[in-house]
């Protein structure tokens, strides 16, 4: 540690860190618009200048590293009256839409602009308009909007390693934009929507499709049957003002049923599904010789899109297990709708996902595979549901808890984990142990695969048979994985590993692009101990002891990897 002063004040702080972070733990708020705890600093806004006392120059608190001894001076008028042009600047140049736009109210610039009590914009410009970029599904790119902070660029570029959005030109021209100028479909964008979920103003954002809710809710005879993904539970209650994290889950079936939906399921249910078909995939992989080792997860869109555009030769890997939100979808067109009695025709069928690839994935070939109908006809981000509960007046914050409805919508502890990075891996792991040593694993908590490194690696000792696992998240991670398995397959060397998972945001769904704003590392922490708790609380942990899969095998699949299940629960993948 090293001795500073902020603002005549001594504080002790960590060497090497910058005066914006020093500041903040000495809990201090310099305002910034580019920088975010996920990213480098790249200095772009300037917004954050900082004085050191005795030195003529303002420095970027961003980019400038803490020197001992010195003292920085983080307010006062000059530097106030600095930020102040830069926010009036940037305004001058940004639409004036706030009452229409996406981000209303929690938008960073509009937050800079109230703080900074600034009520007349000095140098108002003529606006450049350019045309809103919708070729994707799943966002909404607003050029017209963009201030220029990068955060969007960096993100896809460091975080995702996609590099879908860059800038365009220079000078006073700089824009930012999908490379060479093409449209974000054209591009090798992913879905995932991180650009969204960093972007400081409303310049990307989901795709909003609640009025399609609504309709489906009022039209006649249409029966609308929802399902919410694991990770929504322990987000969606900070949209209420709730700490991230807290374990919401009952309440959003009541509120669901509040908005008119007339089947509550949960995508948890088709999770301890994936595992049962996935986990006996694995192990057939692994005792028969039958298909190639590793098997990796497919569950994640945009990993699927992101594996056809760069490692097609690892589709003999990829398990060919559907993602729970699309088997959770052909169930409840077929299974659901012949036990209830009702016409597959009529279903609506509703995912909550924390993502917006997942808009993407319904567009995918294999979507009317199982049922002949489309098996999920809309997908809506935790974000959409916080803002219909919010339109209908519904307290969400003191809602009763209520039940999912049956047969598909009771889910194990091994469901729940889903959410998290390593958590497909673990609820695996808990039901191929079954499978091969028909014994139950002694503990439960695989920590292995828990934790926060980018990329971990381990093994498991199926009573005897070392079983061994690597899990990466954030799409920047799967690189160093994946080159390790084309090697050996290249050289014909044992492959290195069993079973891998791969999830394309930081921390997994938890943290998808779909969430609440202001997902940083600390938020992430706390929406990871809500899933593992909910986990800890369950009294089904594993996947293959969930009643109702029981029944569903029972009644209607007969067993994992049956011709049914087959048809019903696998896809296949194109180059
Ligand atoms: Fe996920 Fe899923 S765990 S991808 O992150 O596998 O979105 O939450 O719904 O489908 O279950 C997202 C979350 C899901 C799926 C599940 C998987
Ligand atoms: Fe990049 Fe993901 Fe945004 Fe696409 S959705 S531009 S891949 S960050």
């Amino acid at each position: 540690t090293v001795e500073i002063k902020i603002n005549g004040q001594p504080y002790e702080v960590e060497s090497n860190t910058s005066i914006l972070k020093a500041a903040k733990k000495a809990g201090i708020k310099i305002p910034t618009l580019c920088t975010h705890t996920d990213l480098e600093p790249w200095a772009a806004c300037g917004i954050c200048v900082v004085k050191v006392e005795g030195s003529p120059k303002m420095v970027r608190a961003c980019a400038t590293t803490v020197v001992p001894g010195q003292n920085y001076i983080t307010h006062d008028p000059e530097l106030q009256k600095v930020r102040r042009t830069v926010i009036e600047m940037t305004l001058s140049n940004h639409p004036q839409e706030c009452l229409s736009c996406a981000k209303n109210q929690i938008c960073e610039l509009q937050k800079l602009a109230a703080d900074f009590g600034i009520r007349e914009i000095p140098f108002p410009m003529d606006v450049k308009r350019l045309p809103k970029d919708t070729s994707t599904a799943s966002l909404v790119f607003d050029p017209s909007k963009c201030i220029q902070c990068g955060r969007c660029a960096q993100v896809c570029q460091q975080l995702q390693d996609v590099w879908a959005l860059e800038f365009l030109h220079r000078g006073h021209q700089t824009r930012i934009a999908p490379a060479a100028g093409v449209l974000l479909n054209e591009s090798p964008c992913i879905k995932c929507g991180q650009c969204s979920a960093h972007c400081p103003v409303g310049a990307i954002y989901e795709k909003s499709q609640t009025q399609e809710f609504c309709d489906a809710v009022e039209a006649d005879n249409v029966h609308v049957a929802v399902q919410i993904a694991p990770a929504v539970r322990v987000a969606l209650g900070e949209v209420f003002g709730m700490e991230p994290g807290s374990i919401t889950t009952g309440k959003i079936y009541t509120a669901l049923r509040m908005l008119g939906s007339d089947a509550v399921f949960d995508t948890n249910f088709a999770a301890d599904l994936t595992i049962m078909e996935e986990g006996t995939e694995l192990v057939k992989r692994i005792t028969t010789g039958s298909g190639v080792l590793p098997q990796i997860t497919s569950c994640c869109p945009s990993w699927t899109d992101y594996m056809e555009k760069y490692y097609p030769d690892m589709i003999p890997h990829f398990s060919t297990a559907k993602s729970p939100m699309m088997m959770q979808g052909a169930v409840t067109k077929t299974y659901y709708a012949e036990k209830a009695g009702i016409d597959k025709e009529s279903i609506y069928s509703v995912a909550i996902m924390p993502c917006t690839a997942k808009k993407y994935e319904i567009g995918r070939d294999d979507n009317m595979a199982a049922s002949g109908v489309a098996d999920v006809d809309l997908v809506l981000t935790t974000r959409e549901l916080g803002r219909m509960i919010k339109a209908a007046g519904i307290d969400f914050a003191n809602l009763k808890d209520s039940e999912a409805d049956s047969p598909i919508g009771a889910y194990s502890g091994a469901g729940t984990i889903f959410g998290v990075t390593g958590g497909v891996m673990e609820a695996a792991v808990r039901t191929a142990y079954k499978l091969v040593t028909d014994a139950e694993l002694g503990d439960i908590n695989v920590n292995a695969v828990r934790g926060m490194e980018g990329v971990r690696k381990g093994s498991v000792d199926f009573n005897g048979t070392e079983i061994k696992v690597a899990v990466a998240h954030g799409m920047a991670n799967v690189k160093s994985i994946m080159d390790e398995i084309r090697e050996a397959n290249e050289k014909g060397l044992e492959p290195p590993y069993h079973f891998i998972e791969v999830m394309a945001c930081r921390g997994g769904c938890i943290a998808g692009g779909g969430q609440p704003y202001g997902t940083e590392d600390n938020i992430r922490e706390k929406r990871i101990a809500g899933i593992y708790s909910d986990d800890e609380k369950s009294v089904v942990r594993r996947s293959h002891e969930n009643p109702e899969i029981i029944q569903i095998y029972k009644d209607y699949l007969d067993e994992p990897l049956s011709e049914k299940a087959h048809h019903l629960l696998h896809t296949s993948y194109t180059e």
